[in-house]
């Protein structure tokens, strides 16, 4: 059996505060339809894609924040998405603020899931690096308020689809090297990354011309360490003011980059991405089972199916 994952990278560019669903399902309609032309199976949509990248503004009106959330998916905005998925066979992976009832509580995430190509929902992650801060920070440009609007997720899963082990995250999760090998030590053979990344970073701004750099690097280094293909898809270009990076690209698990988008607009890219190809990584440079040395780690990371032990080793059950 082939695992061939024709992969689409949906890049969008910049979307305005008041842009409606409908105008943004309509552009995400209108990237799915190229990649079916182009033959892919699975479509990479970027964090946040269905508004405007909101945690950059200090909200305090509920209604006004809970107007950028979606109680239920696929709603009656995003269902024309799963109608078209149905039709042409192309499974997506979607990031969007999701309004949560719980016990009576609403909770705010920022989540992801995972449509196969028969337009169902198979996966569902929430965020778990929140970046930025709490407080509004009136120095700044912009605000980065992810801490304030979002509860942090508890959990990377692996799903199994489109034949292989698929993994989700969100943007500044790819900064973090638990987050793929958590996923790694899962087997994971292909991580889905939505991101929206300013090219300003008020803390920092000396790395302001390293955005890019980071970005490709952190993506690189989690493939290849962990044997595994990666996508990275950005929210792009000047949304109200703020200018954010491209730079949506594919990385095979050799670490390099096989297919990227040139845009800062919205933008295919297409890799034919064989799954089988991690195996050879898996088993040599990164065979975890012959090479991790979890007990010298101080903290190690445990398996599924395993309990981590007080003296940090981790054992079955
Ligand atoms: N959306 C997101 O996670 N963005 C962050 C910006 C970090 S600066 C507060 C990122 O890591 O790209």
């Amino acid at each position: 059996m082939t695992r061939i994952v024709n992969l689409a990278l949906g890049q969008l560019g910049p979307i305005a505060r008041a842009d409606s669903r409908a105008q943004v399902v309509k552009r995400l309609c209108a990237l799915m339809r190229e990649a079916h032309a182009s033959g892919a199976h699975l479509i990479v949509y970027p964090e946040l894609a269905l508004t405007t990248f909101f945690p950059r503004w200090y909200i305090e009106d509920e209604a006004e924040l809970d107007s950028f959330f979606e109680r239920e998916m696929p709603g009656p905005d995003t269902l024309p998405l799963f109608e078209l998925s149905r039709e042409l066979g192309v499974g997506f992976y979607l990031g969007y603020a999701e309004l949560a009832e719980e016990g009576g509580r609403r909770q705010r995430y920022n989540t992801s899931i995972l449509v196969d190509r028969g337009g169902r929902i198979v996966g569902r992650y929430r965020k778990v690096h929140l970046p930025g801060h709490r407080e509004h920070e009136p120095w700044r440009r912009f605000q980065h308020l992810e801490k304030r609007y979002f509860t942090a997720g508890d959990g990377f899963g692996v799903n199994e689809a489109f034949g292989g082990k698929v993994g989700m995250a969100l943007c500044n999760d790819r900064r973090w090297p638990e987050t793929y090998r958590v996923m790694g030590l899962q087997g994971v053979e292909m991580v889905l990354i939505g991101y929206n990344t300013p090219v300003h970073n008020a803390p920092a701004p000396a790395h302001d011309d390293l955005s890019l750099f980071h970005n490709q690097l952190s993506l690189q280094a989690g493939a290849y360490q962990n044997g595994t293909w990666v996508a990275g898809v950005a929210k792009a270009g000047m949304e109200e003011g703020v200018d954010s990076i491209g730079g949506s690209c594919v990385v095979a698990p050799s670490g390099e980059v096989v297919a990227r988008c040139v845009t800062k607009d919205d933008e295919l890219a297409l890799a034919r991405c064989d799954l089988d190809f991690c195996a050879v990584y898996k088993r040599t440079t990164f065979n975890f089972d012959l090479h991790r040395q979890p007990h010298a780690y101080g903290m190690i990371v445990a398996r599924k199916g395993e309990t981590l032990m007080a003296d940090g080793s981790a054992v079955a059950g």
